[in-house]
């Protein structure tokens, strides 16, 4: 069986990456054998008191993937998977992909508004969440989701109190079967290389989330590569504090390129400064990733009597625009900083570690691979002259051609020939690095979380007292960027900020997409064809010119 929507690479191309070795042919889910074959107890993962060894995991791996089966899961079914940072979601990825069956790795922050969309839109046969986690309940979320698909959705719980209509995780890792016996019988089922392992959120830029199919092969290279380029190695203890289910942390190289390295990968709910330095210390954790917000909040934490970092040699930033001067004080840290500017459809662009400071503090960095196709294109589609700004195009052997099951949205994202139309407004730097400029997709980066202003805008419209509405990002220190909800508000009361908010999370719209400003105009400033201008928005909200609520 094979999940269909997938958009295939050119059959020349496949060839060609196979035979530049980019593409070993390798399934995910073989994976943690090979790496217990080679390095047995050694810690793979280590979770709160929680260590897992090599071997532990992999038999983890089968026993769920075995348990997988017997629940009725079969190859190119989809399962949400979404789970805070712990080693169940390591062990539900791996088990997943040992049968072909493609995890769709939802952000925690998702709400129904987001979840629903993806599971109707990925099919999903199993949703696996935490029962609760920081106050919400997630399987009542999971099951009324679930319950509301065409197909029967089974959710699979972790932690205490899981609900009758829904299956407890834990006991799938058990099985009586003998673990090599059980090991053939999986090998047997392994997924062709070429096959879709996983579907990434993109941050989208037209209504809710868009899927992202990743090949095996491609996102295998996908961490490998940027493992050579972060430094991993067999002593190499890597950090995840943001949500693993992003392709940052998980394969920018981040824990598959830790894993693939044979280092040990330390998980944490969140990147919260003194929980983060304390097992930076505790684990000697010697590179992470962050968004720069997380970076700034760590510089201003970081007491050097206090907090004992010395083991971290490598601090990654991207997701969002990396501030110069942040990125000069970061080595206060005691650590190289790396600046990543990549995307879930693909292209990662890295600074070397042996790059000049004010290359590193000053770009975002340089593609990858010798195979990434990258033109820097105007309006009309025309390559710019070098070290002019234009928007940014890519092609290569980790970005694939298509969203999953795209359809009109690969029209607008994609060219013709299969290069992505990135959204985001780039130059080249006289060191041969890329500068993010700016952006010509209609979202807000909210601390790295990408927010469709469309999507929220839909809601606005939903509401009984909006009559036109506008959604823009307003520059913040700290997050970089905030929401801000530009209303011309129709006749009656106005509600005010905390009760929008309400309004919003009652139609089951994600935590950090929630309005932050609401402003207040009598009419918004229009473009020649009628829609918001959205410049002259930020202008006058610059400005400061309008209601504040
Ligand atoms: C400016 N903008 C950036 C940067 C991403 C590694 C790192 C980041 C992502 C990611 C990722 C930026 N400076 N350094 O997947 O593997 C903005 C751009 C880009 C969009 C992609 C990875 N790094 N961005 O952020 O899919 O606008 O991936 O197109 O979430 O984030 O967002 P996302």
């Amino acid at each position: 069986m094979v999940l269909d929507g997938q958009v295939r690479w050119p059959e020349h191309l496949v060839a060609d990456y196979v035979a530049k070795g980019y593409w070993r042919g390798v399934a995910l889910g073989s994976l943690p054998w090979r790496w217990a074959d080679a390095r047995g107890h050694r810690t793979a993962l280590v979770d709160g008191d929680s260590r897992l060894g090599y071997d532990d995991l992999a038999r983890r791996v089968d026993a769920l993937a075995a348990n997988l089966l017997s629940i009725g899961l079969r190859p190119a079914d989809t399962v949400l998977v979404q789970l805070h940072n712990c080693w169940e979601f390591v062990v539900t990825v791996f088990a997943a992909a040992r049968i072909g069956v493609v995890p769709v790795l939802a952000l925690p922050g998702y709400r129904e508004r987001e979840l629903a969309h993806i599971a109707r839109h990925a099919a999903v046969s199993a949703a696996v969440v935490p029962t609760t986690w920081r106050g919400f309940d997630h399987q009542r979320l999971a099951l009324d989701v679930a319950a509301g698909l065409d197909r029967p959705c089974r959710v699979l719980a972790v932690g205490a109190g899981v609900s009758p209509d829904a299956t407890a995780l834990r006991p799938l890792l058990h099985v009586d079967e003998e673990p090599a016996a059980l090991r053939a019988r999986l090998d047997a089922l392994a997924p062709p290389s070429g096959d879709v392992a996983l579907l990434l959120m993109s941050g989208g830029t037209t209504g809710p989330p868009k899927l992202i199919a990743r090949t095996h092969d491609d996102y295998e290279y996908n961490a490998r590569r940027s493992g050579e380029l972060s430094g991993l190695g067999p002593d190499s203890v890597y950090l995840v504090s943001l949500p693993a289910g992003h392709n940052f942390p998980l394969g920018s190289p981040g824990l598959l390129g830790a894993l693939l390295a044979g280092g040990t990968v330390v998980m944490l709910p969140s990147p919260e400064p003194e929980a983060a330095f304390a097992a930076i210390a505790r684990e000697r954790v010697t590179i992470t990733s962050v968004v720069p917000a997380v970076a700034h909040r760590w510089l201003e934490h970081h007491r050097p009597d206090r907090h004992d970092l010395s083991s971290l040699r490598v601090v990654q930033v991207g997701g969002a625009r990396l501030a110069p001067d942040v990125a000069r004080r970061l080595p206060r840290l005691g650590c190289a900083v790396q600046q990543v500017f990549g995307m879930a459809e693909g292209l990662l662009n890295f600074t070397r570690l042996d790059d000049p400071p004010d290359v590193v503090a000053e770009t975002q960095g340089r593609p990858m691979c010798p195979d990434d196709e990258v033109r820097i294109v105007d309006e009309a589609g025309d390559d710019v002259p070098f070290g002019r700004p234009g928007e940014l195009l890519t092609r290569g052997p980790y970005t694939p051609r298509g969203y999953f099951r795209g359809g009109r949205h690969d029209v607008d994202s994609f060219t013709p020939d299969g290069w992505y139309r990135t959204g985001d407004v780039v130059r080249w730097h006289p060191s041969g690095n890329l500068v993010v400029t700016g952006r010509v997709k209609d979202l807000i980066n909210r601390a790295g979380e990408k927010i469709s202003a469309q999507e929220l805008e839909d809601v606005l419209y939903s509401l009984p007292w909006v009559a036109r509405a506008a959604v823009v990002g307003v520059p913040d220190a700290e997050l970089g960027e905030r929401v801000c909800a530009c209303v011309v508000p129709g006749p009656g009361p106005v509600p005010d900020l905390a009760e929008v908010r309400a309004e919003f999370a009652a139609r089951g719209v994600a935590v950090f997409k929630l309005p932050e400003q609401l402003r207040v105009f009598d009419a918004l400033p229009l473009t020649d064809i009628g829609k918001p201008d959205k410049k002259k928005l930020r202008a006058l909200l610059a400005a400061n010119t309008d209601g504040h609520r």
